[in-house]
């Protein structure tokens, strides 16, 4: 049995896509958690990029979520891909998607004025009607989670923390998309994904970083 170990910054969205499938397939792990403002020696020895999530299995280093997430679904099936290859390679597509959508919501939380902030709305809001196009329900590919739904389901997790204290709703008027991120919140193995206080450390970061909307936070 190979042993798995984390590295985490707690509120990293891609990391958050490898706990969702180490939790969903019941896979034991360690996870170790860095401060990513004072990086430790010994992980920039492991990561080439210098970013996180880095799965350690045994003593080989894997790095970059996607790929995380797919090594651990190969290892434990039945599968969260689909088996037809066309499929397969469309919902790569919509992952590499899903983290343009996670970079496009990063900017939004930073954006210090009101016309950039207003304008990476409307970008954010016409590539979400994009990605809403593609949801069959109540999954994006049907009946049941696929990975897909677990690279992109720390997005809607964001969004879900910052709605109460937003003045407007980021899917106001995507009905299909409500659906949809009620369907993540209500799984279990997202939600047990992160720790119990990263909503509010993550509404801190945000206010912290000098944000158009941190008047909200
Ligand atoms: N493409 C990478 C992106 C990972 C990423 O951007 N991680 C951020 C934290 S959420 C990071 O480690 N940033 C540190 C840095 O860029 O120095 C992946 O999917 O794993």
């Amino acid at each position: 049995m190979k042993k798995y170990r984390l590295i985490s910054f707690k509120l990293c969205p891609f990391v958050q896509r490898s706990v969702i499938v180490l939790k969903e397939k019941q896979i034991a792990f360690e996870i170790e958690y860095i401060d990513l403002a004072n990086k430790p020696e010994w992980f920039l020895k492991l990561s080439p990029t210098g970013k996180v999530p880095v799965l350690q299995v045994d003593d080989e280093v894997l790095f970059e979520s996607a790929i995380i997430m797919e090594y651990l679904d190969e290892v434990t099936p039945p599968s969260l891909h689909p088996a037809d290859p066309l499929k397969k390679a469309k919902a790569r597509g919509w992952i590499e998607f899903s983290s343009h959508l996670l970079g496009l919501q990063y900017q939004w939380t930073h954006i210090k004025t009101e016309t950039e902030f207003n304008a990476k709305t409307q970008e954010l809001q016409a590539n979400l009607k994009k990605f809403a196009a593609e949801i069959k329900g109540p999954w994006f590919a049907g009946e049941s989670m696929q990975l897909v739904d677990v690279a992109i389901a720390p997005l809607f997790a964001r969004f879900a923390w910052l709605a109460p204290k937003m003045p407007f709703g980021i899917l106001e008027g995507l009905p299909i998309l409500n659906a949809y991120a009620a369907q993540i919140a209500a799984t279990p193995a997202i939600t047990a994904s992160v720790l119990p206080e990263v909503p509010e450390l993550y509404g801190d970061y945000v206010k912290k970083s000098g944000a158009y909307m941190a008047k909200w936070l």
